[in-house]
């Protein structure tokens, strides 16, 4: 006997589990795109690769703003031995172009979030070398999380500094991240690398259904009934037997008797002779055995039992 239960339980009901520890940000190496231009820097208009950009407030030409990216600038290093990374003081258009501009960026992207889960922010920055205004906001959901700023009159070379913001709570099944220019603009500022964002925990299941309108539940049977007869039937009228009846002894017969010692020719016939006694014999015997019946009826017939149990969806975060 098979039984098939169909129940409407979404698949989102099971789908709550994050991953620890993965990156949950797009590119934030900002090895893509890869610069080709011969100036070693390139400019490329947003939204472009995870990164939404925009002009800052008094910067820009009315065009979109554009992701700046440098790889080798005068020999400048990139963090961590990567070979690009961002200016978030931008350009207007590009190599070649004019210089001094107001190109101040944001750049930004949302992260997947869980409720209840617990994130850490890491970046580097570095002021650009021989130049003195480079300053930045960081925030997280929209809330300040740190300011940076820093001359890089002197430098040679980059000198990056490795932040590390952790215990951050989300808001929502998204959060923003988001870095600003906050410096004079004037298309020359603050490098940023190697941007992480990583959950350091794992999100904590939802809570459990407290009952629903869940709709309809459908319940599919398939039953197989059958009925089994078992009849017997047995008789035995047992061992019958029947002995014969001993016949009786014959009369006597009947004596002629002359009364006048005549001739019996001549004479009246006698008075006939007395009958016989009647013969006494034994009766028959007659034995009839244990006659007996039986007969007997099972009817076996199955049964089914369907148990249905429904659970709500869950709910999204
Ligand atoms: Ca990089
Ligand atoms: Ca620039
Ligand atoms: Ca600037």
């Amino acid at each position: 006997m098979k039984k098939l239960i169909y129940l409407a339980i979404p698949i989102a009901f099971f789908a709550f589990t994050a991953t620890a520890s993965a990156q949950l940000v797009t590119n934030g190496d900002f090895e893509a795109p890869i610069v080709d231009d011969p100036a070693d820097w390139e400019i490329y208009v947003g939204p472009v690769e995870g990164w939404n950009v925009e002009w800052m407030l008094g910067s820009g030409d009315g065009n979109p703003a554009k992701l700046e990216l440098h790889r080798g600038v005068s020999g400048w290093l990139s963090h961590d031995g990567s070979a690009q990374h961002a200016e978030l003081d931008t350009d207007w258009q590009g190599p070649g172009g004019p210089s001094g501009e107001a190109a101040s960026v944001k750049i930004s992207q949302e992260v997947s979030t869980c409720q209840g889960g617990v994130y850490e922010v890491s970046y580097a920055w570095s002021p650009r070398p021989g130049h003195a205004d480079n300053q930045i906001e960081v925030y997280w959901g929209g809330v300040l999380l740190d300011t940076h700023s820093g001359s890089g009159v002197g430098n040679p070379n980059t000198v990056w500094k490795v932040e590390t913001k952790s215990g951050l709570n989300p808001t929502g099944s998204a959060t923003l991240l988001e870095f600003r220019e906050v410096g004079t603009p004037d298309s020359l500022g603050m490098f940023l690398d190697s941007v992480s964002v990583v959950q350091t925990n794992e999100c904590p299941p939802p809570p459990p259904p407290q009952g629903c309108d869940c709709g309809d539940v459908k319940v599919k049977n398939k039953n197989f009934s059958f009925v089994s007869n078992r009849v017997s039937s047995r008789a035995d009228t047992g061992d019958n037997y029947a002995g014969g009846a001993d016949g009786g002894n014959g009369g006597n017969s009947g004596a002629i008797n002359n009364n006048d010692g005549s001739d019996v020719e001549s004479s009246s016939t006698g008075k006939g002779g007395n009958g016989g006694a009647a013969g006494v014999g034994s009766g028959g015997t007659v034995i009839t055995g244990s006659a007996y019946s039986r007969a007997k009826t099972i009817n076996v017939v199955n049964t089914n039992f369907t148990r249905v149990r429904t659970r709500a969806p869950q709910q999204p975060i």
